[in-house]
């Protein structure tokens, strides 16, 4: 623990952590049962192609998301490319500017156009408010983003969408497993995209999926992950390979069976930093999904007297690998940066988090003994100066 400015790796402290304490270490679960599959996958040598691991995936994923179908992907960001095309998205497609870069090179890769939209300052989620003014005779829909798994205002977006006929497509990435009034917050709009990266709440080292109820949209999209392909010798339009493999699948499988133990990991986790933050000057510990699988903290420089830039310095010498997500907004990176020159000003609420937020590590290899250091870290820095 530190507890003197002079401990501070910075000044020349020994670091807290021997080994990096990552924010996106993999959870892990039974090696036994993953290896088990793996082996009857070899066995069957069926490794990819709509196999059955990948089907009981599916079966897994879409009850726990509360939908009649999941399609298995092999990202998050081809989850969300199918997604806009299968829902036929044409002109612009309104989205929030503070989030991963991957929802807006997708639109892009499509020919699309992104139109950025401010979220709110208190959920980080897109504000309805703001996407209604966005709206223009080129929209063809709306892709909210469930940041850290808090759900977007699901009923001012639909209203939106409703008045204007407009799609509604949510990025579920970081929504697995959280829930928004009893219901899984992937069950909302016509699609939701989730992703099981490594560094997921459950991965699938890479992974993803598309979360619908319509039918007709899940059986486009399973055409679409595979060149197009119905059956032998028969394409019936345009498709990519997205396919997600036998083995990526099985280890889906083995995680969804610990979900439990990530889930109380994070819980865990995550009333500790609520703890060694609390009362901090100029820290706001923000509410996020109730999987609790992401630490996020607003760094306010006035009320703290540090910089979140300098508070990532500090962690980083420390040996806590401390992320700057999502820094700077989508608006900011090419080739969306200058092609709009009142985004800035638009932008207000994704500008100051950009510069604010903190992700902080958690997960099954971070322990509530590794979070106390973490906060000592923190607020020997904001304390001491
Ligand atoms: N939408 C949203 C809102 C997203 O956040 C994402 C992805 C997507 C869509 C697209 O889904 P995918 O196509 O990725 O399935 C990482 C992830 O690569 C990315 O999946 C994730 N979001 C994003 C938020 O984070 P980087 O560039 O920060 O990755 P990297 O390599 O710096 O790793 C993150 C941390 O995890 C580091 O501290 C290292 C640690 N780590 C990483 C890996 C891969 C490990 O400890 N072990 C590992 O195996 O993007």
């Amino acid at each position: 623990m530190k507890t003197r400015r002079e401990d501070l790796a910075v000044c020349g402290g020994t670091p807290s952590f021997a080994e990096p304490l990552h924010v996106g270490r993999p959870n892990v679960g039974s090696r036994e049962r993953f290896l088990e599959r793996a082996g009857a996958i070899l066995d069957r040598r069926w490794l990819t192609n709509d196999g059955e691991t990948v089907r009981a995936f599916e079966r897994a994923v879409a009850a726990a998301s509360g939908v009649p179908h999941a399609v298995a992907v092999c990202n998050g960001t081809m989850a969300l490319a199918l997604a806009a095309r299968g829902l036929g998205l044409a002109g612009e497609v309104i989205l929030p500017s503070f989030t991963f870069v991957a929802a807006a090179h997708v639109l892009e890769w499509h020919g699309l156009a992104p139109v950025f939209c401010d979220v709110d300052p208190r959920t980080h989620t897109i504000d309805p408010s703001r996407a209604a003014d966005l709206v223009t005779p080129r929209t063809s829909a709306i892709l909210g983003v469930h940041l850290w798994g808090r759900p977007c205002d699901v009923e001012g977006l639909q209203e939106i969408a409703r008045r204007h006929r407009l799609r509604l497509v949510f990025d579920a990435a970081h929504a697995f497993a959280c829930e928004r009034g009893g219901a899984p917050v992937a069950s909302f709009g016509d699609a939701a995209a989730l992703s099981f990266h490594a560094t997921k709440i459950v991965n699938s080292f890479e992974g993803g999926a598309i979360c619908t109820r319509d039918p007709d949209l899940a059986a486009r999209l399973r055409l679409m992950r595979n060149s197009g392909f119905a059956g032998i010798d028969r394409v019936e339009g345009v498709g990519l390979n997205a396919k997600m493999t036998e083995v990526a699948a099985a280890m889906g499988l083995t995680n969804l069976e610990s979900l439990p133990r990530f889930l109380e990991a994070n819980r865990r986790n995550h009333a500790a930093y609520a703890e060694g933050l609390g009362g901090l000057p100029g820290v706001r510990l923000v509410e996020t999904g109730t999987s609790r699988a992401h630490v996020v903290a607003e760094i306010d420089r006035e009320a703290s007297r540090v910089s979140r830039d300098r508070l990532v310095e500090i962690l980083w010498a420390e040996n806590v690998r401390a992320r700057r997500y999502f820094h700077p907004g989508c608006h900011r990176h090419p080739p969306y940066a200058g092609r709009d020159p009142g985004a800035t000003a638009r932008l207000p609420v994704t500008e100051r988090l950009s510069d604010q937020v903190l992700v902080l590590p958690t997960g099954t290899a971070v322990t509530p003994d590794d979070v106390a250091v973490v906060c000592s870290i923190i607020r020997v820095a904001i304390e001491q100066g």
